[in-house]
């Protein structure tokens, strides 16, 4: 697939350059760190994520997104892949293990609905036709914890083009897979398999829209939502739907899999918000994962980037916001 798994002599020039990025991110990181406290966490992640890619060498090209780099204050790769939302595979936030039935060989994403015509493309082919870059999102969960991310992707308007949806396509429907064998939890029938999201074409379509396929230079882990997830940065964690295997344009507002279960609390939009508490609970602030707390933003602090998307919405504290 696209794990470059080549002996080191035989890596190419631009795929070391991300390397020596990392080896001088570590330098960098080594002479601030001392100004700078939380940049310790970050020596730390870099300093172990370094050695690991020597050992099994799954690492990707990329080029750094130089617009959402922020370096201060990464959560450490060990942190961040042990503690995930990933309800296919358990309830709980210790899913890691279990999320490595995954299979994600031959992964294919299917394009349907209201599009000149349907396409499916292997996620291989998608990585080399668009390239990927990396963006350091911070990332807020509706149970108010959070944590700061390098993922690798692109942005989804590059994919959107490719799609030529029909004028009459408003909305888009992303869909997780369904297989129960691997994904135990989709044995519940409680609940409405597969996971599901939606987003406006619009939201889409914003810059910060972003398809992932990978996290701290290499190939995406499992219990991030393999190959294939989402990440928006200004909504709340959930829309960031994992391991996608279905993206459909549609001219109705999908109901997605948490609005379907309890609307109330799971709103379509999902803008993380401060203002609106969640209703078994409060918004105001975040529980940074690695430690600390932080005053919650508007849009997550992505209000420049997103804002006007919402500029007509007349009430902040409206229930839609959610
Ligand atoms: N398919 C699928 N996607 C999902 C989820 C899930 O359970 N299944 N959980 C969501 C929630 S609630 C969050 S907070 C993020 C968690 O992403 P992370 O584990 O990469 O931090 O994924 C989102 N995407
Ligand atoms: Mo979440």
């Amino acid at each position: 697939m696209y794990i470059q798994n080549k002996p080191r002599w035989q890596i190419k020039e631009n795929q070391v350059t991300n390397e020596q990025l990392y080896l001088n991110r570590r330098k960098f990181i080594k002479n601030s760190s001392s100004i700078l406290g939380s940049t310790a966490l970050l020596y730390n992640f870099l300093g172990k994520d370094l050695d690991a890619n020597q050992n099994n060498e799954n690492f990707l090209k990329f080029q750094i997104n130089k617009k959402y780099h922020i370096l201060s204050n990464i959560t450490p790769e060990n942190l961040s892949t042990k503690y995930n939302n990933f309800f296919e595979f358990g309830s709980t936030k210790n899913i890691w293990k279990e999320a490595q039935k995954l299979e994600t060989k031959n992964w294919k994403l299917k394009i349907t609905g209201l599009v000149e015509k349907p396409l499916t493309f292997e996620v291989e082919d998608l990585i080399n036709k668009f390239k990927l870059e990396e963006r350091i999102y911070r990332h807020r969960c509706v149970e108010a914890w959070s944590m700061v991310v390098p993922w690798l992707g692109f942005q989804m308007s590059k994919l959107l083009k490719l799609c030529k949806p029909l004028s009459s396509a408003k909305y888009i429907k992303f869909t997780t897979f369904y297989d129960p064998k691997i994904a135990t939890e989709q044995k519940a029938r409680w609940y409405p398999w597969p996971y599901t999201e939606g987003l406006t074409l619009e939201e889409a379509k914003n810059d910060l829209s972003f398809l992932v396929f990978g996290a701290y230079g290499k190939n995406l882990h499992n219990q991030f939502g393999a190959p294939i997830r989402l990440h928006l940065p200004w909504k709340y964690g959930f829309k960031s739907i994992k391991s996608i295997e279905g993206i459909e344009f549609t001219d109705k507002r999908p109901v997605s899999f948490w609005e379907n279960l309890a609307s109330n609390e799971y709103g379509f939009w999902a803008n993380v918000n401060p203002a609106v508490d969640h209703p078994r609970w409060s918004q105001k602030t975040e529980r940074i994962l690695g430690g600390g707390e932080r005053e919650t933003e508007i849009y997550n602090g992505y209000g420049p980037e997103v804002s006007a998307l919402y500029s007509n919405f007349s009430n902040l504290g409206d229930r839609l916001f959610r």
